[in-house]
């Protein structure tokens, strides 16, 4: 059986820019498991310079797997369309972040399965049972095409210590385009799901059936043994939640000598009660620590269920200074913002020392109790929308323009502010040459 997985392309700011991109992990985790039954082979649409039609054509699959978030959902469907076409006979498969929780969305005539779980046995299930021509049954969380409609089975969480380690052979070959910021060729690993807290616009809290679980130590450290690469992103929505584990972590980067630098998700409050911690985290080589600071105003934090408050991100902040990391001071332009708010941010960052600060609008996510709250206010129904850089709620104090006005130049204002604090230091001619070269290289690759 011969199986493509494919990750679409997107044409965004971030990733024609490419100051962020990371590796599919989500089907290296998958490949292994698709190899035990024949040839694989990952088409990557965010670097991919081939059109994917001439990749149906010559390796001519049995099975198209597609993953996706909710801003590349047109782009999902597309890949299914011409896969359909160019492959008449083959199983569509659509999974992956937002087919988990919003997979009536996609149930199209082009798909024939949208598998909603994390589990890769389930799926090897699902193969298993392709390659022996039957129709798959009994598989947790499948929703299986049954005459004009799909037949669901009920989700139930995986255990994420049964993952298979993700193959990653293709990562060498692609590395050049792999950056987290000032952090080239990072690589990029999951050590938990979902999260244990309970931010009211936040969708990665209910992956996995909203159950947090951080995989077992002796398996992310073997994981971390291997991983390529010097610098690697570790990917849990949260990756400081319980100090034990945190501990323990660093206790076996010590004796098994691993020596890699990191970057994690966290929260401020965590940081802000664990100084020695913290200081010990820097130490074996956690470089910068992505922290939601959302919000500087106390009553906005507690309106979110951000449980954390301006004090507590403030000591956050001063935590990493002193220890020499940074903090990418994750915020939130709420349309409820009047002029002074987006004022009031700027220069909380500035007055914080912080170097990089990224604002995202406040988007309501489906299906979180955000988005249940506001989906009847909605301005667009584009999921293209929804990449957290556009307004989709109306904004309280002024028009859409002028909100869109302000909210960009605050993003100008803080990426100069950062550029002069010496960040961003690796966009430069050459980089933007680069940057026109591969948005060439990618603009007809979906056909
Ligand atoms: C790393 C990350 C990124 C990386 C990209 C990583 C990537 N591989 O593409 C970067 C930083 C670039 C990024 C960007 C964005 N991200 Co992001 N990101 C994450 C993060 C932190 C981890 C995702 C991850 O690597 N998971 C690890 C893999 C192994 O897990 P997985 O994807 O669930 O895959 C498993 C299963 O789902 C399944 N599976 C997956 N695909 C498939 C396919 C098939 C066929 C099958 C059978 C199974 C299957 O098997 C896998 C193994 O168990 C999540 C938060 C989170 N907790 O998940 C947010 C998250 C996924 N991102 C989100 C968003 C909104 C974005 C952006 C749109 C906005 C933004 N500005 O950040 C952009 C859009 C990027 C784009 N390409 O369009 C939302 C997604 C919402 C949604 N409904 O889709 C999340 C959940 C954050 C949140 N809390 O809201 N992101
Ligand atoms: S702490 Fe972060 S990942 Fe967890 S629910 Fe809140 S926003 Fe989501």
């Amino acid at each position: 059986m011969r199986i493509l997985l494919v990750r679409p392309r997107r044409l965004d700011v971030m990733t024609v820019f490419g100051q962020i991109v990371c590796e599919p992990l989500e089907l290296e985790h998958l490949l292994p498991a698709c190899r035990a039954f024949g040839e694989a082979q990952i088409y990557d649409g965010i670097v991919e310079g081939r059109a994917f039609t001439a990749v149906l054509r010559e390796f001519r699959p049995d099975v198209v797997g597609i993953t996706g978030y909710l801003t590349q959902e047109r782009e999902m469907r597309a890949y299914a369309r011409l896969s359909r076409r160019t492959c008449p006979g083959c199983a569509v498969v659509l999974g992956g972040t937002h087919a988990q929780l919003n997979y009536r969305r996609l149930y199209w005539p082009e798909v024939d399965y949208v598998f909603r779980g994390e589990s890769v046995e389930d799926f090897s299930r699902l193969l298993a049972a392709l390659d022996r021509g039957e129709r798959p049954a009994g598989i947790p969380g499948l929703c299986a095409r049954e005459g004009a409609g799909f037949r669901e089975e009920p989700y139930v969480p995986c255990d994420v210590d049964r993952l298979p380690m993700p193959d990653r052979r293709g990562w060498e070959e692609r590395a050049d385009w792999y950056r987290y910021l000032d952090w080239p060729r990072i690589s990029t690993m999951k050590t938990a799901v979902s999260c244990p807290f309970s931010c009211d616009f936040c969708y990665g809290r209910g992956l996995h059936g909203g159950i947090y679980q951080a995989r077992r130590l002796d398996l992310v450290l073997d994981e971390l043994e291997e991983i390529p690469g010097e610098t690697v992103f570790l990917v849990d929505s949260d990756f400081l939640v319980d100090p034990a584990r945190v501990t323990a972590l660093l206790d076996g980067l010590e004796e098994r000598r691993i020596r890699k630098q990191f970057i994690c998700y966290a929260r401020a409050d965590f940081i802000a009660a664990h100084p020695d911690l913290t200081a010990r985290l820097c130490r074996a080589g956690f470089r910068a620590f992505l922290v939601g600071i959302e919000g500087i105003r106390d009553d906005r934090l507690r309106a979110w269920d951000k449980g954390t408050s301006r004090g507590t991100n403030e000591t956050c902040v001063r935590i990493l200074r002193e220890e020499g990391a940074d903090c990418v001071a994750l915020l939130l332009a709420d349309p409820a913002f009047r002029r002074e708010d987006f004022r009031a941010l700027y220069r909380w960052v500035r007055d914080m020392g912080l170097r990089y600060a990224s604002v995202q609008i406040l988007t309501p996510i489906p299906p979180t109790p955000f988005y249940q709250r506001k989906r009847g206010e909605l301005l667009s129904e584009d999921l293209r929308k929804w990449d957290l850089n556009h307004l989709l709620l109306e904004p309280e104090h002024m028009g859409r323009r002028a909100f869109l006005r302000r909210y960009r130049l605050l993003m100008a204002r803080l990426v100069w502010l950062g550029w002069r604090r010496g960040a961003y230091r690796f966009v430069g001619p050459s980089y933007l040459a680069g940057v026109a070269g591969k948005w060439l290289r990618r603009w007809r690759t979906l056909a």
